[in-house]
């Protein structure tokens, strides 16, 4: 009932975020009115502060089939809730993009792009990144990126997420793998089939680096200066 609705609203409005997160679904599951209603709570927000409620705002949004939410969207977001800043002119439009369709697969594999694109046309070429080439990357660029995998996954992937993580694990790698669902046991997580492309993962699975040719790539990304 309308009542049921207007409770919700006022529970959203000072719950913590864990518990937005489940208001928000709850609010998006009554239909039309309750998706006018995140749509103001969307529009309230601080736009300098975005974060993972926004996203979930945003995604389920993207996913009804209002014409008129869609138009609110399409002018308002055009690109998604993220601002897209990199100092290396590299247009991250379609990683947002997929993030907020929930593409997380076809997300991992662009971001890879990305940050090949980031180290310059031998390493795109090459699709895969020497260690070396990430010390010069802009931090800003590599926030970008964690800001919308933050967003659009309730915080759980990123890599400041999988950073905080192995600092945790007093840096210790082996320590790392099953933690983030890379390994069990003794024995790898296989691409792409074994990984899981959803938010039933373990906080940290994603994205992916592959350890073929060991860990001083990902060394390098968690060490990064982005993340201060
Ligand atoms: N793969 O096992 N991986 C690939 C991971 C390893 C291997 C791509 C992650 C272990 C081969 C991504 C893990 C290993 C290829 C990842 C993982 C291995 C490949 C596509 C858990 C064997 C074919 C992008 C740590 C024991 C390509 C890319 C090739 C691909 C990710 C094998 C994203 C997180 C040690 C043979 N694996 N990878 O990099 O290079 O190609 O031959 O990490």
């Amino acid at each position: 009932t309308s009542a049921n609705l207007a409770d919700l609203e006022s529970q959203l409005k000072t719950a913590s975020e864990k518990n937005q997160l489940q208001l928000i679904e709850q609010i998006a599951g009554t239909g039309e009115a309750g998706l006018i209603i995140l749509k103001q709570f969307l529009q309230e927000r601080q736009p300098g502060s975005v974060n993972f409620i926004d996203g979930k705002i945003y995604q389920l949004l993207l996913s009804s089939d209002s014409p008129g939410i869609a138009d609110f969207l399409g002018t308002a977001y055009p690109n998604g809730v993220v601002s897209l800043q990199s100092l290396r002119g590299i247009d991250y439009s379609q990683v947002q993009e997929l993030l907020a369709k929930q593409d997380y697969q076809a997300a991992d594999r662009l971001s890879m792009q990305k940050l090949c694109e980031l180290a310059g046309p031998k390493a795109v070429e090459r699709k895969w990144l020497y260690f070396t080439e990430i010390d010069k990357f802009p931090p800003e660029d590599l926030q970008t990126l964690d800001r919308l995998w933050q967003v659009y996954s309730e915080g759980k992937f990123g890599l400041s997420v999988q950073r905080e993580i192995w600092l945790g694990v007093g840096k210790n790698w082996d320590k790392l793998w099953p933690k983030i669902g890379w390994k069990s046991g003794n024995t790898w997580t296989r691409y792409p089939g074994e990984f899981t492309w959803n938010l039933t993962a373990p906080r940290g699975h994603l994205p992916l680096s592959n350890q073929l040719r060991g860990v001083r790539v990902i060394e390098k990304l968690l060490t990064h200066p982005a993340w201060g």
